[in-house]
């Protein structure tokens, strides 16, 4: 099969061939990845890429100094979402508050070097978040866009205690150059580069000394509609419990639960799926032969249903329990 490659391909390829250092080699490599249309065609290519990219990755650590952890960060749980922001926003301290890590946090900035993932846990669900470094043009090391572009989601983390719409421009300018677009530029990805665009929270931290609310009032005038946004502190502990509701909200993900007939669910055994998949879609999860063998299922949740037929393209909501039958 042909792999019909796409014109931008071979201008990243250029980039390639013309990069100085292992990490514009990277950074080039990874583009050439994410334009390569994905067939049975590509699939030597896409390999052989990665081969590259790996080999790239190891030499440059080798060379900085920087961890390994760094580079790659294994996906765990149900997501992974990255948490950004300017320097001394209380990224570190948040990533503290509501997960099992322990960043160093200081109160002067740049104090975060590396990439640190942590566990939150919502419900009977757990979700990695990745603590890192400011996005200042000094701090961004060669790492943070793959890192981005790969992460479910973004949560991005203002100061109220400063001016909330100079962090959000100067924050947006970064993302730019990395090509990784949210909110209302999600819309309009330029068609002459590759981007990747991207769900974010915004977490207006520190309320506790936002004089009067000002900030956050600031920031919702602004910023309400076009992102979720929610106001916390992550040193006080308010408005943490919503934040991590907000946070799976933000992942548009669902949890589906398979019975046996005349057995009850497994609490703790969920398939996650993303918002309007059908009972295909998690007759797929469940095994790979399922999709094209299932022919009804009964499905429980959300009071609606009790044990009713469903057909295959019945779309599914969180919480709903499913008895699929082959
Ligand atoms: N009052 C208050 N201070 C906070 C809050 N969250 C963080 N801080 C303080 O803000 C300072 C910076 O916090 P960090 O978590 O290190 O900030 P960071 O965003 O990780 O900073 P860099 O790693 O340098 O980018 C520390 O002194 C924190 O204790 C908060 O909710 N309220
Ligand atoms: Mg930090």
């Amino acid at each position: 099969m042909p792999a019909n490659l796409p014109p931008q391909y071979f201008d990243a390829e250029k980039n390639f061939r013309e990069a100085k250092d292992p990490l514009e080699k990277i950074a080039a490599l990874e583009e050439m990845l994410a334009i390569m249309p994905k067939h049975k065609g590509t699939d030597h290519l896409r390999a052989e890429l990665r081969g590259r990219i790996a080999k790239l990755t190891q030499q440059a650590a080798k060379k900085s100094g920087v961890r390994r952890a760094s580079l790659v960060i294994e996906k765990e749980g149900a997501a992974q979402l990255a948490v950004i922001g300017l320097p001394n926003a209380g990224k570190s301290r948040l990533i503290a508050a509501i997960t099992n890590a322990s960043p160093p946090v200081a109160d002067y900035p740049f104090t975060t070097h590396q990439a640190l993932p942590g566990m939150m846990e919502f419900e009977n669900i757990k979700i990695q978040l990745i603590d890192t470094p400011p996005l200042a043009p000094q701090a961004i090391e060669f790492w943070m866009p793959p890192l981005l572009r790969r992460a479910d989601a973004l949560l991005v983390i203002v100061d109220l205690s400063a001016d909330p719409l100079e962090q959000m421009e100067a924050i947006n300018e970064q993302l730019k150059k990395m090509r990784v677009l949210i909110g209302d530029s999600r819309d309009e990805p330029d068609p002459e580069f590759t981007t990747w665009p991207k769900k974010a929270l915004v977490i207006g931290n520190k309320v506790d000394i936002d004089k009067d609310g000002r900030n956050y009032a600031k920031l919702k005038k602004q910023y309400e509609g076009r992102f979720p946004l929610i106001a916390v502190s992550a040193a006080k502990g308010s408005g943490l419990e919503e934040l991590k509701a907000r946070i799976y909200e933000v992942l548009d993900i669902i949890r589906v639960y398979t019975k046996a007939p005349g057995q009850k669910p497994d609490p703790t055994d969920h398939i996650i799926l993303k918002r309007c998949s059908t009972l295909a879609d998690a007759a797929a999860e469940v095994h790979k032969d399922f999709r094209a063998k299932m022919k009804y299922a009964r499905i429980w949740g959300s009071g609606k249903h009790d044990g009713v037929m469903a057909k295959r393209d019945h779309v599914l909501q969180d919480g709903d329990i499913i008895e699929l039958h082959l």
